[in-house]
């Protein structure tokens, strides 16, 4: 019966590509080929993700990243796939991406319009990639500013979250799903192995109005700045009417948290804090983290802030600048903005 249902579900369900194609590709002619691109490379990651401790992807390279990290194999893997596939889908004039200094951009050589800008963290949450927890991709979608069809510009990197047309991520967890958002609201889809493609599994998704849990690395508090460390003791502090307190969850993979939280409601968040002088603006990248997962939040009645303001007005002055966030439930997350603020509410 298991059987037959499954059947069912993969004779019916639609695809990624069919979903961007009815809902996005006449206003945004070949933007379904960049996700197929993107759609692509994570089914390439998900196989290595599944068997990387027989595969021998697991270890770093010895390598630094532009952020001064370490990094690793799979890191780097993923990188190269997702700017080789996206590049070549021929609509993409330029990819933003966290493992490299500079922008990317293709070769003019083969015919495109090439009239989208990438941002992606290809494998966001490397810190758990050896002990196999849940890692995933993160990427947003703009449209190009810059006129014609040729390499794309810093112009066309810089732009704020409000101009993006479409935003998502993967996540490699026990079942690898992709979560695209979009005007037409936010979308799952799951990859059936059996396939080899992402089926629509979750319709419109909304986050709860009820907001279960709160995630922040704790661990961090003693660096906090007052309103953060008022926010979070306040959160814990019980209180029937706001249904307090909330439950704590942190896996430290940004993506599963914030995957987490989509689906039971809940408010994340990396403040800017004392620790680190060369950091002052927090940890979380603005074109290929907070823009993307804020987008996502919004298309799903939810929000992302940096505490002072809507992180999707930020306009980036550099492709990896970082600020700080607060996301998911919508009333919460403006609670967060009061506590940042100082009039605690
Ligand atoms: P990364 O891009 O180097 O993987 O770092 C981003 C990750 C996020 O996935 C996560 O939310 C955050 O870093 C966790 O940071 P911390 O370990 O400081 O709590
Ligand atoms: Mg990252």
């Amino acid at each position: 019966q298991m059987a037959g249902r499954s059947i069912e579900a993969a004779a019916d369900a639609l695809t990624l590509h069919q979903h961007v194609l009815y809902h996005q590709s006449k206003l945004y002619p070949g933007l379904e080929k960049v996700l197929d691109a993107i759609s692509l490379a994570s089914k390439i990651i998900s196989g290595k993700v599944r068997t990387m401790g027989l595969s021998g992807v697991v270890g770093k390279t010895g390598e630094k990243n532009v952020q001064g990290e370490e990094v690793n194999i799979l890191d780097e893997l993923s990188n190269t796939v997702m700017i080789k596939r996206i590049l070549d889908s021929g609509e993409v004039c330029a990819v933003v991406t966290e493992e490299e200094e500079e922008f990317a951009t293709p070769s003019t050589d083969l015919p495109g319009r090439r009239g989208y800008v990438v941002s992606i963290d290809p494998l966001d949450g490397s810190s758990n990639i050896d002990c196999n927890v849940p890692i995933g991709t993160i990427f947003g979608i703009f449209p190009r500013t810059s006129a014609g069809d040729g390499k794309g510009t810093l112009a066309d990197c810089l732009q704020p979250g409000r101009n993006l047309i479409g935003a998502g991520y993967v996540i490699y967890g026990p079942s690898t799903m992709m979560v695209y958002a979009s005007a037409e609201g936010t979308f799952g889809f799951t990859l059936d192995p059996s396939v080899g493609d992402y089926l629509l599994t979750h319709r419109n998704m909304m986050i709860p109005n009820v907001c279960k849990n709160f995630s922040v690395n704790e661990g961090n508090t003693a660096y906090f700045y007052p309103g953060d460390l008022a926010l979070v003791a306040w959160l814990k502090e019980e209180d029937k009417e706001t249904s307090r307190p909330l439950g704590a969850r942190y896996v430290g993979s940004l993506i599963s948290d914030f995957h987490r939280n989509l689906l039971y409601g809940g408010l994340f968040f990396y403040p800017h804090d004392k620790k680190s002088k060369k950091t002052p603006n927090g940890k979380l990248r603005l074109l290929y983290e907070c823009a993307p997962v804020s987008y996502i939040a919004k298309m799903s009645g939810g929000k992302g802030s940096t505490g002072a303001m809507d992180v999707l007005d930020v306009v980036p002055t550099d492709i990896h600048q970082r600020v700080p966030i607060y996301v998911g439930n919508k009333d919460w997350v403006e609670r967060a903005e009061s506590f940042v603020r100082g009039d605690y509410v």
